[in-house]
């Protein structure tokens, strides 16, 4: 990076300036780079544009079912355990470069400002469907577990396994905190079906489908991707080559 993160944005929230490096390997983003005197600006302009909103719907336009892709239940031992037990004794670690790791319950879950919202899932396999989440925000409990300055992404594993390795995705702080990336334990006014990731997914919905992971266990704050899996940030980056960074 050319100029130091701090100068670089007066003001700006670190949570805008923790994903700036990738913004900046983006194609568009490194020609506004290195425009000069509008370098600032035009920087400031691509971190304002990835929070932009995704569409919102109404409750009319929603899938009379939203069909589930991928892993339809995680099949495990543990999994099936955490399942007979209505999910009651499942958490949701937040660790990593955190000050305060916490293990969250769906009653915690439950207990953060909810955010509802009717969004548009878009699958690369051509298939979209429509559909209301609720849940906290993920910034809102990131900032109770207190992320280091040093975290660039969060990394979230899940309870299954696809063609023998573990489902993992990732996302950097600008998405993080994007205000509709939410931890959703419910779908339609229901707790999450199984097939839709039970009992929690994320939603990041400025992203295509294969980054809103299910069946979440575990979401790690960390300042580098390498190591985990094949350092490509998600299980299809890793194994199939898809984009790790598939904005909508
Ligand atoms: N843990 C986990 N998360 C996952 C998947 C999966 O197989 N396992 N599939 C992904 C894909 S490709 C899509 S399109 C969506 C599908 O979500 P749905 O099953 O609720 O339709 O979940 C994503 N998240
Ligand atoms: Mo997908």
């Amino acid at each position: 990076m050319i100029l130091g993160r701090r100068g670089l944005i007066a003001g700006g929230a670190a949570t805008l300036l923790a994903g700036c490096d990738k913004v900046i390997e983006h194609p568009g983003a490194r020609r506004i780079l290195f425009m000069g005197e509008d370098m600032h600006r035009g920087l400031q302009r691509a971190l304002v544009n990835r929070n932009a909103l995704a569409p919102e719907y109404a409750p009319e336009e929603r899938s009379p079912f939203f069909r589930p892709n991928g892993t339809r239940d995680p099949g495990t031992a543990d999994y099936a355990a955490l399942r007979t037990g209505r999910f009651a004794d499942w958490r949701l670690r937040i660790d990593g470069l955190v000050a305060r790791p916490l293990a969250l319950s769906l009653r915690d879950l439950g207990a953060f400002p909810q955010r509802a919202q009717i969004t548009r899932h878009d699958c690369v396999e051509g298939w979209s469907a429509i559909g209301k989440w609720q849940g906290p925000k993920l910034g809102d409990v990131l900032k109770a577990a207190g992320v280091r300055e040093a975290a660039r992404y969060i990394v979230f594993s899940c309870a299954d396994y696809y063609g023998g390795a573990p489902y993992y995705e990732s996302v950097d702080l600008v998405d993080a905190f994007h205000p509709q990336t939410i931890l959703a334990w419910a779908l339609n006014d229901r707790f999450l079906p199984v097939m839709n990731g039970a009992p929690c997914r994320l939603r990041v919905e400025r992203q295509l489908g294969y980054k809103h992971a299910k069946y979440l266990m575990r979401a790690t704050a960390v300042a580098s991707l390498a190591g985990i899996g094949n350092g490509r940030g998600g299980y299809w980056e890793d194994n199939v080559d898809y984009d790790w960074y598939a904005g909508i």
